[in-house]
């Protein structure tokens, strides 16, 4: 009895992700070592991303929170009414509320997530909240070229919804490919008056910056590292916490935070049954997190085929929401 219930009890066997093995193989094979960012978000990643947006230091959740509520109604006079809201990435769904109560009458609401299991139960709560709008969650990848459902026959435009500064972790090329991606999706399914909004990070006092990625509680150091946690777990890793240091940074040259983990010494790494020596002193690079100016932002966006037509930002200028419409082809 005793031994069903402690077999019962133990953590379910991890998911093996091909894609996340083949990743985690060619960054740490390299000559200068990486992971992609993505992989942060599993269960506990998820947990202590959700502990930093409440830290202190970091500014950038609260902000663009505060940016939503106080100019919702100039946001809506701007996106008007009868638009289905395409969300980029909508783990939680959470800021999408302050958009579609700010908005007057919005026909749907079409969210794009990676985790279909997480997106279901978040629209279904979402769906009871607000029974009037269409909701169509869509499983997949939006960095890729995805078909999106037939444009709902009630809606007058298609409006992306990209908060957070999630752009942030694209290079300026890759978030180029994101945006002209963006306006592929939006544009056709979208009428006169289909856009983006999308919060952007601004560039600002590197003090500032540094400490919202160097928080005095630790968080965001057991953020980056809990992704070797979840190596060490999902591709049967070795990976000694204890001997790895988070390290964040501000490059000013490319206007980004840099994350890292950074071998305390000399040793040897085994990982799916392959071997990866370290330094010490060497480091993964697990981050970026680019930082814009306004002007150098609307410059991507126009490169990209959308017309920047309006920008909030607080009174500290720390953050921006930018509104990006889609000329007429
Ligand atoms: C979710 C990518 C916007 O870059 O600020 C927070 C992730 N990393 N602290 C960011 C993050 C470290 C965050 N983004």
């Amino acid at each position: 009895m005793s031994t069903l219930v402690s077999l019962r009890r133990r953590e379910r066997p991890a998911p093996h992700d091909p894609e996340f093995d083949r990743d985690v193989q060619a960054g740490l094979g390299a000559q200068v070592k990486t992971l992609p960012a993505k992989y942060f978000y599993d269960q506990r990643g998820s947990e202590l991303f959700e502990q930093i947006c409440r830290l202190p230091e970091y500014y950038p959740t609260r902000t663009e929170w505060k940016i939503l509520r106080e100019q919702g109604p100039a946001i809506a006079g701007i996106i008007g009414p009868d638009v289905e809201v395409v969300e980029f990435g909508a783990g939680a769904a959470e800021k999408i509320r302050l958009l579609l109560n700010a908005l007057p009458r919005p026909a749907g609401y079409l969210p794009i997530d990676i985790s279909g299991a997480h997106l279901s139960a978040a629209v279904a709560s979402l769906q009871r909240a607000y029974p009037d709008v269409t909701m169509r969650a869509v499983a997949g990848d939006f960095t890729k070229q995805l078909p999106l459902p037939a444009p709902l026959p009630q809606a007058r435009a298609r409006v992306g919804f990209f908060p957070g500064s999630t752009i942030g972790n694209f290079t300026p090329d890759e978030a180029l490919g994101f945006l002209r991606n963006a306006a592929a999706m939006l544009r056709d399914g979208g009428g006169v008056g289909s856009g983006l909004l999308i919060g952007v990070d601004l560039v600002k006092d590197p003090a500032v910056l540094h400490a919202a990625y160097n928080d005095s509680a630790g968080v965001t150091a057991a953020f980056n590292l809990n992704l070797l946690e979840r190596i060490n777990r999902e591709l049967d890793g070795d990976f000694n916490l204890d001997a790895f240091d988070h390290y964040a940074f501000y490059n000013p040259r490319q206007h980004r935070i840099e994350m890292h983990l950074v071998s305390s010494k000399a040793q040897t790494v085994t990982v799916a049954g392959r071997q990866y020596g370290f330094d010490a002193g060497e480091s993964i690079h697990t981050e970026n997190s680019c930082k814009y100016t306004p002007i150098r932002f609307r410059q991507l966006a126009e490169k990209a085929g959308f017309r920047p037509a309006a920008m909030w930002t607080d009174p500290d200028s720390l953050f921006s929401l930018h509104w990006l419409t889609l000329p007429q082809a």
